[in-house]
């Protein structure tokens, strides 16, 4: 799966058809120069924040409610100045994305913007939290219903590079892995139960969260992916480097990786709508219902507006629910 270089003028139109394709079957779009501007100022505070000292995890901030979570709140002036730093690379790089990839603005949601302070290598978390286990992305708490998840990274880290590797894309994995992981089953009387109860607690207002099966399948496939020493000790995966000041973007649910090493990096995340993709039989949801034979999520065109609106959490869904009803994830994102 290559990583394409987009460097000069390229990165200054819009994408062509061709490379929209390749992002969307698995190749990373890589810019050696950030196409938009981080100013110096910035970088230095972003730099200047210890890791350990302060964050017991990433900084997140929420476009649509303006909302910084992970950076204390009690120091005033480093909180509001986090705050308007997130704000401003969020805007950058959403208005960046628009611009070069206008076929998915019209119609994708604006998720999350983070900023990752801590050494990914040897870091300390959970087995399913660690980046450094190749797998695809899924969202515990913000199911995207067949929807695509746009990623777009920025090195800030000066004189050291993120290290990322891959095992493929999510189509070559599924062919291999996706029976062991558990296939969603129409038959599954329980299954269907559960989740008629789930719908109508939701329904309720109660914080469950509604999940069609395919993000079942998603969140299952992740786990399944770290824990598989097939794929994380595979020779042939590859390995990208991104040095400083590098940006890259690629659909982390379907470009399998890890990060092995790296510091500071600045990450925003989009919610592609199945109905903007250029071959949207590429898109992981097609890939599993071509192998199941049903449905495995309502089609776009039978779902409530894309406009985003604010779940209980904050979250910006396109569903009336978004906390999570497995407490065991907590508001962690499997990604
Ligand atoms: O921070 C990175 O470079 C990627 C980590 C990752 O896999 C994720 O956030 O999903
Ligand atoms: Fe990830």
């Amino acid at each position: 799966m290559p990583r394409v270089t987009i460097d000069g003028d390229v990165a200054d139109r819009p994408a062509s058809d061709t490379l929209c394709r390749q992002l969307e079957a698995g190749d990373v779009l890589y810019f050696p120069h950030t196409p938009f501007d981080i100013p110096e100022d910035d970088r230095r505070f972003l730099l200047s924040q210890k890791q350990s000292e302060r964050f017991h995890k990433n900084v997140s901030y929420r476009p649509k409610q303006d909302r910084l979570k992970g950076v204390d709140a009690n120091d005033t002036a480093d909180f509001t100045r986090m705050h308007e730093i997130m704000r401003a690379y969020s805007q950058r790089a959403v208005e960046f994305c628009a611009n070069f990839l206008p076929r998915y603005a019209d119609q994708w949601r604006v998720d999350y913007a983070s900023f990752r302070p801590i050494e990914e290598k040897g870091r300390d978390v959970k087995f399913n939290a660690r980046n450094d286990l190749i797998h695809v992305d899924s969202f515990p708490t913000r199911p995207s219903r067949g929807d695509r998840l746009l990623r777009i990274f920025t090195n800030v880290t000066p004189e050291r590079e993120r290290v990322w590797v891959s095992a493929g894309s999510f189509k070559e994995l599924a062919e291999r892995y996706a029976r062991d992981a558990g296939l969603p089953s129409k038959s599954n009387g329980v299954n269907r139960l559960s989740r008629r109860t789930i719908s109508a607690l939701a329904r309720l207002g109660l914080p469950v969260t509604d999940r069609p099966e395919y993000d079942r399948f998603m969140l299952r496939f992740h786990d399944a992916l770290k824990h598989n020493r097939d794929v994380q000790d595979n020779p042939s995966n590859e390995t990208w480097s991104f040095p400083p000041d590098s940006t890259w973007m690629c659909f982390t649910d379907t470009t399998s990786h890890a990060c092995l090493s790296g510091q500071y990096c600045l990450e925003q995340t989009f919610m592609v709508s199945r109905a903007s993709l250029i071959d949207p039989d590429a898109a992981p949801i097609a890939i599993l219902e071509r192998m199941v034979g049903f449905a495995l999520a309502e089609p776009p065109a039978s779902r409530p507006a894309l406009t985003p609106t604010p779940g209980p959490d904050g979250a910006a869904n396109g569903s009336s629910s978004s906390a999570s009803s497995s407490p065991a994830r907590g508001t962690k994102s499997a990604s």
